[in-house]
């Protein structure tokens, strides 16, 4: 695996998560806590936007030596080098992207069924994200709600491959050990979890970081 999936920031740039603050400080921050990969997930059509905005998260991912990935956009990946890109099962599919990318390109797939899992990990996907964990706020479109159970059943479904595996979806502080510890299965565990709003929307994405860290680093306790 190329990619340190441990503590994956997916970027929002919605001013309800940013409350006006300036996304590359936030990102920054959240580096300086310990995030391992950074996704700049962005709906927004206007390319030119979405360019100069990448280009601005990549100086600052580029200091601290961490991939920075972009969700649907290839074209944007493309246009600053960044290190990769994040699609979903509606954006462009993987043999196209990675024709279009360099060799080292880091893709990851979003998946939320065995069939989605199976063919990322067949099709040579470097990670899938496994969601929804739970229903979250910050994406209320999910196909479907899965939990620890739903992505048990399908990290054991991909239990031969090498393919890299993270949980999306209302991952925070309290969580994180039991999302790790109970979606394992015997040969297979997640090797990251992606944060959105714990981190971003943290009054000190730094802390919110490092607290995460700590905690995916150390033995689950919980009740
Ligand atoms: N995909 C599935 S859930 C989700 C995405 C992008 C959002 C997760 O956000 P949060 O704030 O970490 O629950
Ligand atoms: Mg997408």
């Amino acid at each position: 695996m190329p990619v340190d999936l441990s503590l994956y920031l997916v970027t929002d740039s919605t001013p309800a998560i940013l409350k006006g603050r300036d996304l590359c400080t936030v990102v920054e921050s959240a580096l300086q806590g310990g995030v391992t990969v950074v996704q700049y997930r962005d709906k927004t059509n206007d390319t030119g936007l979405l360019v100069e905005t990448a280009r601005k998260l990549h100086q600052v991912t580029k200091k601290y030596n961490v991939p920075l990935l972009i969700n649907d956009r290839v074209d944007v990946a493309l246009a600053i080098g960044a290190e990769g890109v994040h699609l979903g099962q509606d954006d462009m599919n993987f043999t196209e992207a990675k024709k279009l990318l360099p060799e080292n390109a880091i893709i990851g797939i979003s998946t939320s069924s065995v069939e989605e899992a199976k063919k990322a990990a067949a099709d040579g996907a470097d990670y899938i994200g496994i969601g929804t964990m739970f229903a979250t706020p910050t994406k209320t479109n999910t196909k479907s709600v899965i939990g620890t159970a739903g992505t048990q059943v399908i990290l054991d479904a991909i239990k031969d491959s090498a393919i890299g595996t993270v949980s999306i979806g209302g991952i925070n502080h309290s969580n994180v050990q039991r999302v790790l510890y109970q979606s394992q299965s015997p040969k297979k565990a997640l090797d990251g979890v992606a944060i959105v709003s714990a981190i971003v929307a943290a009054d000190d994405p730094k802390a919110s970081a490092e607290q995460f860290v700590e905690l995916i680093r150390n033995p689950p306790r919980f009740a």
